[in-house]
């Protein structure tokens, strides 16, 4: 694995958004080696196991998110997309507007098809997508969490999300402003909860092509800067410590409920701004399903309505 081990040479335990390469000239936090390796990350990737090394969990502790190469194959990517696609044309005509009280967020693709642009509970209407939730390996994370009743939430949160990032005039999700995911259970009435949010890549994306930004370290600084660092979805400017990803399709990332992440738009218009990433929470604390009968957060509302 010569990511890993060139990248972990490299690391500090500090990820300070600095760009250890002298010749790349991007501001985007993270730094391609000279266009050698596109996904190259200046933090060390891993490979996803049934158990998380001890390395895994320090990093993970310190940092608040980790990135494993490789977690599908690239067939399975694309069998998902073929499925979403299916589903997403299922949404348009029926004209469905929530799923278990969230929201769909629809838009308009670069052919001038209409696409659902934010999916929710995924995993409920599809046995694919169901079956991904089943990988024995997403359970070895629950030690990220470490709590007794750590659970995958199917029937929690939003279920398994799925983001179809594009730039284009008519799209109504190009990026998505800074936020933590912790912050729904205060719009829940819940007590924060450790949680952590799982991330499926179903495209390849690079830090020059927008996709996510997150400050590592920031998932333990206490409720105030929880609640205070940025202004919740409305903020979308850089920050100097932020880290961007570079990631191919079918790596799997994970980031502490708590921790400062945004998803920069693209300067790209067009086919090459797609984006397509799912979400799964893996949840712990009091059991909150949603159903047919739940209505939108104010959190999930804001989603909606922002970030085109
Ligand atoms: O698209 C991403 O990578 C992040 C999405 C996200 O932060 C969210 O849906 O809460
Ligand atoms: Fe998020």
């Amino acid at each position: 694995m010569d990511l890993n081990g060139a990248a972990t040479k490299n690391f500090k335990g500090e990820v300070n958004g600095k760009n250890h390469s002298p010749s790349n000239g991007h501001h985007n936090g993270n730094g391609h080696v000279n266009g050698k390796d596109r996904f190259h990350n200046n933090y060390p990737v891993f490979q996803l196991e049934e158990k998380l090394t001890e390395e895994q969990k320090k990093f993970f502790d310190k940092n608040g998110f980790i990135h494993f190469k490789n977690f599908i194959p690239k067939e399975k990517v694309n069998e998902l997309l073929r499925e979403a696609e299916a589903i997403q044309n299922e949404w348009v005509s029926k004209d469905y507007k929530m799923i278990n009280g969230v929201p769909i967020k629809y838009g308009t693709d670069v052919d001038g098809k209409k696409i659902v642009q934010r999916f929710a509970f995924l995993n409920q209407h599809s046995e694919i997508f169901a079956n991904v939730l089943k990988d024995s390996r997403l359970k070895g994370l629950f030690e990220l969490i470490g709590a007794a009743d750590c659970r995958i939430g199917e029937s929690e949160k939003d279920g398994l999300v799925f983001n179809h990032y594009i730039n284009t005039d008519e799209s109504n999700f190009s990026q998505l402003g800074w936020h933590t995911d912790a912050l729904r259970d205060i719009f829940q009435g819940q007590k924060i909860m450790p949680m952590l949010n799982v991330g499926i890549h179903l495209d390849n994306s690079t830090t020059d092509n927008g996709g996510l930004r997150l400050i590592p370290g920031t998932h333990n600084k206490g409720i105030r800067t929880m609640l205070f660092k940025k202004i919740y979805f409305i903020s979308h400017k850089p920050d100097k410590k932020e880290v961007g990803l570079n990631v191919e399709a079918g790596d799997l990332t994970v980031h502490d409920g708590r921790l400062w992440h945004r998803v920069a738009r693209s300067p790209f218009v067009g086919e090459k701004s797609r984006r397509r990433v799912m979400y799964v929470p893996i949840v712990s604390g009091k059991y909150v399903p949603r159903s047919e009968n739940s209505k939108p957060l104010l959190y999930q509302r804001l989603i909606a309505i922002t970030n085109k």
